[in-house]
């Protein structure tokens, strides 16, 4: 079995055939300007400098034979998967649900709801569309995971301290073996990326694991 030797805080160790790589939210919503990042006053370039190293990382999962998740934060037209804690919170430019130059914001189906066109998914790759930050909540995830025998989780995406490390802290909780590749998570807050990195491995790996892409290609 293909052991990550330089993953932190200790080696991770995998089989293909019980693994998925979990890509969390790589959207044009979050990614380009005008969609629901930027309306949150976020920069979200920073964001798009990671798409090469998730499509290297996609690339991987694809030829190792790994299960492949795209979860997108989205919800209905008619907004009724949509709290209004969430869509009153705060002071954004524009609110879930109001019109943008991507069309409707956070809006399943809208344009700038899609994943970004260098990580679309291909067939027999799983695309769950999520209400929450996590994506086990009020989503089919933890079925389709279960029916597959996956046990082993690679994470990836947006943003590193909400979706991302909420996702990873719900499947820790299921049981799953999770680890973060660092270089394949971005968030608008630098500093937040690297607390949640340091705090998803410490105490033993109290969430999980953490390893760079190369680290994963060297397994
Ligand atoms: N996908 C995800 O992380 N959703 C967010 O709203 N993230 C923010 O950092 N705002």
């Amino acid at each position: 079995m293909p052991t990550i030797s330089r993953a932190r805080p200790s080696p991770f160790t995998f089989e293909a055939s019980h693994t998925a790589l979990i890509v969390i939210d790589m959207q044009r919503d979050f990614i380009e300007p005008g969609g629901f990042g930027e309306s949150l006053g976020n920069d979200v370039s920073l964001l798009a400098s990671i798409v090469p190293t998730v499509a290297r990382l996609v690339d991987h999962a694809r030829n190792e034979g790994w299960l492949v998740v795209h979860t997108r934060e989205s919800h209905a037209p008619d907004l009724s998967d949509c709290p209004a804690a969430k869509r009153l919170r705060g002071a954004p430019q524009a609110r879930i649900g109001d019109m943008g130059p991507m069309g409707r914001i956070l809006i399943r189906g809208e344009p700038g709801n899609a994943i970004v066109d260098e990580l679309a998914p291909v067939a027999g790759e799983l695309v769950i569309d999520k209400p929450g930050k996590g994506a086990f909540y009020a989503t089919r995830l933890g079925e389709e995971l279960a029916q597959r025998g996956i046990t082993h989780l690679v994470f990836a995406g947006v943003t590193t301290e909400v979706c991302v490390q909420t996702s990873m802290r719900e499947a820790n909780d299921r049981g799953y073996e999770c680890v973060l590749i660092e270089d394949a998570t971005a968030s608008y807050i630098p500093a937040f990326k690297t607390a949640t990195i340091e705090m998803i491995r410490s105490q033993g790996g109290i969430v999980g694991w953490t390893a760079t892409l190369g680290d994963l290609q060297e397994a």
